[in-house]
């Protein structure tokens, strides 16, 4: 596996020493049974710079920390990941900025985890690339090792040819991918974009699949191979939100947050990264015309917003921060009273028991991205519903809303269909609320994150998907 992040966090205990903490998400617990019982390798960045640290073990699982420095921190992560390249796959929604050292330091750390990769592959090894990050460790890995199957898997939408032709750097992006065997998308669209692009700029001729499947909107010829390029729709670890919202704790936590707030008839609840693609002031707009409006009443609603800090030293992200704070001080000014709060902020990273307990509090999710690849909350929240209560507001252009289908689907740029859709949903008939929700539920439980995983894998390499993450007859060697 190489990601730009390792699963694990450094973290400084009481008496000045550091540990290794797993850092759980849903990608981790989905392949690690693949990675440990394979022998299989993790290369990533430790999250913190100029870091130096060895490879370890981590109970059958080596870790390869890759080494970042400070200034590849601001150029390769902060600048070109998430400056330009963040910007300019999710719509343009502000505007990408193009430094070319910023790129000449995306190129340098790509080769680095390329050459990390390459040297602690077994032969023949598979090899799963993620995000967006490291768009060109494909081909770099393949000049060194032709002998591996190499997969990417992009986490993020991948834009229209009209927006990526913007890139200075767009024939190079297009050929670091196309070193993969099989590159996945979110979803078909994206998949259908890049062979676009490869018509477009490199004069490829796409073949589409003959058989056509979700997965497989056909592949492409390029070097004397055929790359495959498909969607994948990521899923969640289903069960553990499920067993996690069923724990007698967790229920009493819910009950309890909602008392702390007045037990309000209907709560509210948004989570996310703070982050200008996340919608979080749409949904505050559209709040406050409902109370000036009159549409719903102060005194029956409360909201609870998470905004997890997130990428704080990106000028766009400090603007849309304090615009947001902004949104919530005038809405708990003009509508809330003393100790009665409307919008209930936390700009912090709270523990997963805690998130689940709200997840489990709230009535109505509200989750309304301008843009998002797949969106994880929004699954989270349905798999934590057992009860098959509680309703989902989401916009169109999540990812997740090709199949929530018994969410409320909105528009986030509309914010007469937002606030219409606000409305219906803290007004919903018991009835026609666990008919949706039982849509919803179903496909959680049915697509969880081992799916998503097996599939990919699969299709990376038919012959053995089982085996596909190592090849255990090279014992001093991991994949
Ligand atoms: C990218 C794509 C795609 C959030 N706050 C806390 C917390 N979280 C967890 C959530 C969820 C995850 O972070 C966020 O995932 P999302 O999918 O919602 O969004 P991105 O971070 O933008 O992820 C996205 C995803 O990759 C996967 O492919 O879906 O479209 O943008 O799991 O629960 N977790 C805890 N405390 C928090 O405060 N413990």
């Amino acid at each position: 596996m190489v990601a730009n992040r390792l699963p694990v966090d450094l973290e400084q205990l009481e008496d000045g020493t550091e540990r290794w903490r797993p850092s759980p998400g849903g990608l981790v617990s989905a392949l690690e049974p693949f990675l440990r019982s394979r022998n299989g390798a993790w290369i990533g960045w430790s999250g913190r710079a100029d870091l130096d640290v060895d490879s370890f073990d981590d109970d059958g699982l080596l870790m390869h920390p890759v080494r970042l420095s400070a200034a590849e921190v601001r150029d390769y992560y902060e600048g070109f990941s998430n400056a330009t390249l963040w910007p300019l796959y999710h719509d343009v929604v502000v505007p990408p900025v193009f430094e070319r050292s910023w790129w000449d330091s995306y190129v340098l750390v790509n080769r680095r985890f390329a050459e990390a990769a390459a040297a602690e592959a077994a032969p023949g090894a598979t090899v799963w690339v993620q995000d967006y990050q490291l768009q060109l460790v494909p081909a770099m890995l393949r000049e060194q090792r032709p002998d591996l199957r190499i997969g990417f898997f992009l986490h993020i939408p991948f834009p229209p040819v009209e927006l990526f032709v913007r890139l200075p750097w767009r024939k190079e992006i297009v050929r670091g991918l196309l070193g993969a065997d099989v590159i996945g998308f979110q979803q078909p669209g994206g998949a259908q974009n890049f062979l676009r692009l490869t018509r477009q700029l490199l004069e490829l001729e796409p073949t589409k699949a003959a058989v056509r499947v979700r997965s497989r909107p056909g592949s492409v010829p390029f070097d004397g191979r055929q790359v495959h390029v498909g969607a994948f729709p990521i899923a969640i670890d289903t069960a553990s939100f499920d067993k996690l919202s069923r724990q007698a704790r967790t229920t009493e936590r819910a009950r309890e947050i909602r008392s702390e707030m007045g037990d309000p008839q209907r709560l509210l609840l948004g989570v996310d990264r703070l982050d200008y693609t996340k919608g979080i002031d749409v949904r505050l707009r559209a709040l406050r015309e409902l109370l000036v409006a009159g549409r719903v009443d102060p005194e029956t609603v409360a909201m609870v917003q998470v905004a997890t800090p997130s990428r704080e030293r990106v000028n766009q992200y400090q603007a849309m921060r304090r615009s947001i704070e902004e949104q919530v001080g005038r809405l708990n000014g003009e509508f809330g009273r003393v100790g009665r709060p409307i919008v209930h902020y936390l700009h912090q990273s709270m523990d997963r028991d805690e998130l689940v307990a709200l997840y489990c509090a709230a009535d109505v999710m509200v989750v309304t991205p301008l843009r998002d690849g797949m969106n994880l909350v929004v699954k989270e929240y349905i798999a934590t519903r057992h009860n098959l209560d509680g309703v989902v507001v989401l916009s169109e252009f999540a990812g997740a809303a090709a199949e929530l289908t018994g969410a409320l689907l909105v528009n986030p740029y509309d914010l007469d269909g937002v606030e219409h859709a606000l409305e219906r949903a803290l007004t919903m008939d018991p009835t026609e609320e666990r008919g949706r929700m039982r849509t919803l539920h179903r496909q959680v439980k049915t697509h969880d994150v081992d799916r998503w995983a097996r599939s990919f894998l699969d299709f990376l390499d038919p012959g053995d998907a089982s085996a596909s993450i190592s090849t255990p007859e090279v014992e001093a060697s991991h994949s």
